[in-house]
């Protein structure tokens, strides 16, 4: 493929409500999806790509602003020079961006939009590229931090009416053992986990270890990113399962986390690593282990919540992801809306990374273009 255009579009969408983590409280998701317009064989394409990336720099050192720059001064113009030489294919982003360091989320964008022109161009759900034969994956909800455990339980119990079939509860020091308890006693039977985004250390052990008695099925990132070491050790000190989101950023840090028994289960998030075929590349290590992954989400448009939901398809994802349906964030997608039925995505088989933006919505979201040409 030769890329002729990139438009980079950054989005506002309002959040049904507002979403608390240890981290941030956000009431708007800003954004960037990724435009790509290209030529395969003579045929014109345009690639869609989204970026996990938040406003701010603070559940990775990645922000919007960042990613924009390092995107358009960095890593299209090594693109555009790497298509001069030889077709662009999207199994080669990754390489001709290596010189880079870091940068995940912009990376992750880029290889998105080039491989959905790819598959929509030849005609291929991602679904089919990853050889996924299931037709549908079960469906978790992130529950943000609430003002009080009875708000909480309210909450909670919509998910659980609207057939949610496992619950992530965000904790932080001060709400933690509380909250989760209640949950438990509300429903003793629930697949139950809860993910911490870094928010204690080491010395907090003899707490964490208290959730032990709740049954859950994992405890996510409960330490710093570069804590690698501490989870191990943190793991040795409670029975509930460690799982790692922050800090495995690569399928490098994959294979050095289960070697190090940091992770007994990982989170899978496509932008965290630097796109679907490094989160491929760790599935596959995770797989070859005996290591339970599941996919992870960055409060996705349905542009990648199609591609998240494909990934997911993939045999060691035994363990639900957060992939719920399009209105637990957003009271209009700016593609058809994800639904939940008896308590599962379908895996959509359309060509490409099968969602489409709904044109006129993904206008009325835009707030800034920065347009690129090859
Ligand atoms: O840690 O998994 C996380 C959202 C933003 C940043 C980090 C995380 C999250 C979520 C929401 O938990 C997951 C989703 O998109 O449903
Ligand atoms: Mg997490």
């Amino acid at each position: 493929m030769r890329i002729n255009h990139v438009a980079l579009r950054t989005l506002d969408l309002p959040l049904v409500a507002p979403f608390t983590t240890s981290f941030s409280t956000q009431t708007h998701r800003s954004v960037l999806v990724l435009e790509v317009h290209a030529t395969v064989d003579g045929v014109d394409v345009v690639g869609w790509g989204e970026c996990g990336a938040l406003s701010e720099p603070v559940y990775s050192e990645e922000y919007l602003a960042g990613v924009i720059d390092v995107t358009t001064t960095y890593l299209l113009p090594m693109l555009f020079e790497a298509q001069r030489r030889a077709p662009l294919t999207a199994e080669s982003v990754s390489v001709h961006l290596e010189r880079i360091v870091g940068h995940r989320m912009a990376k992750a964008a880029v290889e998105m939009a080039v491989l959905d022109a790819q598959l929509r161009a030849a005609g291929i759900s991602f679904a089919d590229y990853l050889g996924v034969t299931q037709d549908r994956v079960p469906s978790g909800v992130s529950v943000g931090i609430q003002g009080s455990v009875p708000q909480l339980l309210d909450v909670v119990q919509g998910y659980v009416d609207a057939g949610y079939v496992r619950i992530k509860l965000k904790i932080k020091p001060g709400w933690d053992i509380a909250p989760v308890r209640a949950v438990r006693e509300a429903y003793p039977e629930i697949p139950l986990q809860v993910d911490a985004n870094a928010a204690y250390t080491l010395v907090d052990a003899n707490r964490l270890a208290k959730l032990d008695e709740f049954d859950l099925l994992l405890i996510e990132q409960p330490l710093a990113e570069d804590d690698m070491r501490q989870h191990a050790e943190l793991a040795k000190r409670m029975r509930t399962p460690v799982c790692l989101d922050e800090s495995v950023v690569s399928a490098a840090k994959a294979a050095d986390a289960i070697a190090m028994g940091a992770a007994q289960i990982i989170n899978i998030k496509p932008s965290r690593v630097g796109g679907y075929l490094e989160a491929r590349r760790i599935h596959d290590i995770a797989s070859a282990h005996g290591v339970a992954v599941w996919c992870g989400g960055m409060l996705e448009t349905g542009i990648g919540r199609a591609a998240n939901a494909a990934l997911a398809g993939m045999p060691g994802f035994t363990l639900p992801g957060d992939i719920s349906a399009s209105d637990r964030f957003y009271a209009e997608d700016i593609t058809e809306p994800f639904v939940l039925q008896d308590g599962h995505l379908a895996i959509p088989r359309d060509p490409g990374l099968a969602r489409l933006p709904i044109l006129d919505r993904l206008e009325a979201a835009t707030v800034d273009v920065v347009h690129v040409d090859a």
